[in-house]
């Protein structure tokens, strides 16, 4: 049993200076921060505000292109990866106002998969594609740290190829409070068993006062950012993400980001940043806010990619959850920072249990037309971020169309 690690994964970069045109900039208010971002300097959260409130949206976006092209040009990655989520049976099912995914134990459409389930849902990963499990689920007090290690065993025997991204600093802290563990003892075991990194959900927005409002027995911020640090020394690298558009400031987001960004320089343990959009149907806040049917709008979509994608210089990658803010607005946020989509997922299920109305999945050809449609390079990665194929900028004529086997460049 190895008690620490050194962290996996693609090497991190020197920072790279991005090339700013000041023409394409009409708000004065830019021009110091291009002028930061080109000499190296880091933003302040001041400036992170200063770039939320610029009227000069192409003008952002074009800092945050030039910043994220300083860093990957015209590659955008994708995962293939399948989306797992084994149980919805959750204890603050009544706290967590905003998710309309869970269910007490006893309430209609709860499920609780048997390995044997998880074991047939897995299947799909026998078609040689999918590289990724990713796995979350509920707080339920039925599924302890056995029921986790006894699936990621399975799921390693019977896929050794495919790489598990599993389980919350939430449903860490869960597992740690249910078993009388630590966090750390916790971590250990699950890596023993198989995990190899973990997701970023359960950070919401860290503010107390939102978290109050939206999420009042959830791990506090403070404590996902310590099992993020536990888990990171462990050699466990992991994403982070952030819920906006419910009821946070735009000082909680900078607040937040913040965060992420001083345990980054800490660790270097994270591997993406990805902004989360709320979606108000289907669960309480989204009714006690009047917010039934109207999700973020794409301009906030669009600033919140491009400000993590220029406050969070240490962070190599931003990711863009195509489920969450549709596939177009996210080949749109291709041209503002964002150099990662959610790769195709299978059969998603927290966002549609909130009113998502994307597909639960995208084909190889779909994810690959939506990045070259964006006049970008596709290229498909581990999770680890190296990449392991790079397709041609434009489709081949005869690559067959929808049999996902184009070969890459
Ligand atoms: O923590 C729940 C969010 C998260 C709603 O790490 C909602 O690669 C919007 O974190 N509206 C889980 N969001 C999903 C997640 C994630 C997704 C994709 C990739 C990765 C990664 C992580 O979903 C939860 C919560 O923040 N969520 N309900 C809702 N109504
Ligand atoms: Fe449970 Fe997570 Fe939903 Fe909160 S957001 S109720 S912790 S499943």
């Amino acid at each position: 049993m190895r008690t620490g690690g050194a962290l996996r994964g693609a090497a991190v970069t020197a920072p790279a200076r991005p090339v700013i045109d000041r023409r394409r900039l009409s708000d004065s208010a830019l021009v110091s921060i291009a002028d930061a971002l080109e000499s190296g300097r880091r933003l302040t959260e001041q400036e992170a505000l200063t770039l939320f409130a610029t009227p000069d949206l192409p003008g952002l976006g074009h800092l945050a292109d030039s910043a994220n092209r300083a860093k990957h040009g015209d590659v955008v990655t994708f995962a293939a990866n399948q989306h797992i989520n084994p149980t919805n049976v959750c204890v603050l099912r009544t706290t967590c106002t905003f998710c309309g995914y869970a269910r007490l134990p006893k309430e209609q459409g709860a499920y609780r998969y048997t390995l044997e389930q998880v074991l047939a849902e897995a299947a799909h990963a026998a078609d040689g594609l999918t590289r990724e499990f990713h796995i979350v689920g509920g707080l339920d007090m039925e599924a302890g740290l056995e029921y986790y290690t006894t699936m990621f065993r399975a799921l390693k025997a019977n896929f050794p190829h495919v790489h598990i991204k599993a389980l919350t600093a939430v449903e860490i802290a869960h597992l740690a409070r249910i078993e009388k563990m630590s966090w750390r003892d916790v971590l250990v075991a699950l890596r023993d068993a198989g995990l190899d990194t973990m997701p970023g959900g359960g950070a919401e927005t860290f503010s107390a006062a939102v978290r109050a409002q939206i999420a009042r027995k959830k791990l506090a911020g403070a404590d996902y950012i310590g099992v993020h640090r536990t888990a990171h020394g462990l050699g466990i690298r992991s994403n982070c993400t952030l819920l906006y558009g419910h009821v946070e400031t735009l000082e909680d987001r900078v607040a937040h980001m913040a965060a992420l960004r001083s345990l980054q320089d800490e660790t270097h343990g994270f591997l993406a940043f990805i902004p989360l959009a709320y979606h108000p149907d289907d669960n309480a806040l989204g009714a006690q806010l009047g917010r039934t049917g109207t999700a973020t709008g794409g301009v906030d979509d669009l600033r919140m990619v491009a400000v993590g994608r220029l406050f969070l210089d240490n962070f190599a990658h931003v990711k863009s959850h195509w489920i969450m803010v549709t596939p177009f607005l996210s080949q749109v946020a291709l041209h503002y920072g964002v150099n990662d989509l959610e790769g195709t997922v299978v059969r998603e299920k927290i966002y549609h249990a909130v009113g998502a109305h994307t597909p639960q999945g995208m084909t190889l050809d779909q994810v690959l037309a939506l990045i070259r449609g964006a006049g970008k390079v596709p290229a498909e990665r581990d999770s680890f971020y190296n990449v392991l194929r790079t397709f041609p900028r434009e489709r081949q004529a005869d690559s067959g169309a929808g049999s996902g086997a184009e070969a890459p460049a």
